[in-house]
């Protein structure tokens, strides 16, 4: 078996020595080597946040109690700027919300309900009931009149979840696909009255 410099392996040489050497051109109708295309990830833009993994980013609207909205109230704003209300699949998700929102105090709407009591909670973008963080003993469906879940922002309750009303007025929040440029024109989505 062939070892060594005779087998194509490199040595460490003076740069003095007088050795062969090997030159390289383009062949013939060969160009040279396009630059790789980089992409940039799609991020969050200002003001929103990232939804732990997923590929998402989220926004906490909150306004005076005159303007909070009920939760269909909310659920087609976050329509109408490109998304939806939130939906949360995971404790990383969980903590990604939480530690933005936790400062705000209150209750939100999350993008929960059971709109049909039969078929019971789904999130209303569509996606799976994978994961749920009801406080201890909701949701109860008190006096039969809850069937939308908010979510708590202090500290000590940790972002849990209640069933309320969803004739209730609450603060809300969107969730948006990553790189959605729409969501910059909040400014004007707030003054639509949903019908
Ligand atoms: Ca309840």
């Amino acid at each position: 078996m062939t070892t060594g410099t005779l087998a194509g392996l490199w040595d460490v040489l003076s740069c003095t020595n007088q050795e062969k050497y090997i030159c390289k051109h383009l062949a013939e109708g060969a160009g040279p080597t396009p630059e790789p295309i980089t992409t940039i990830p799609p991020r969050c833009h200002e003001g929103w946040y990232p939804v732990g993994s997923r590929n998402f980013c989220f926004k906490f609207f909150t306004w005076p109690h005159a303007d909070k909205k009920t939760w269909i109230e909310a659920r087609d704003f976050c329509r109408v700027i490109g998304g939806d209300l939130l939906s949360i699949h995971s404790s990383t998700d969980l903590q990604s919300i939480h530690h933005v929102y936790r400062s705000h105090g209150g209750t939100s709407w999350i993008g929960l309900s059971a709109q049909d009591p039969n078929a019971g909670y789904a999130w209303t973008d569509g996606s799976p009931l994978s994961f749920q963080h009801w406080m201890k003993g909701q949701p109860d469906n008190y006096n039969s009149v809850e069937s939308c879940a908010e979510i708590y922002s202090t500290w000590d309750e940790k972002g849990s979840w209640n069933d309320v009303d969803c004739e209730g007025y609450n603060d809300w929040l969107c969730e948006i696909p990553k790189g959605t440029v729409r969501a910059t024109t909040t400014g004007c989505v707030r003054s639509l009255k949903v019908q």
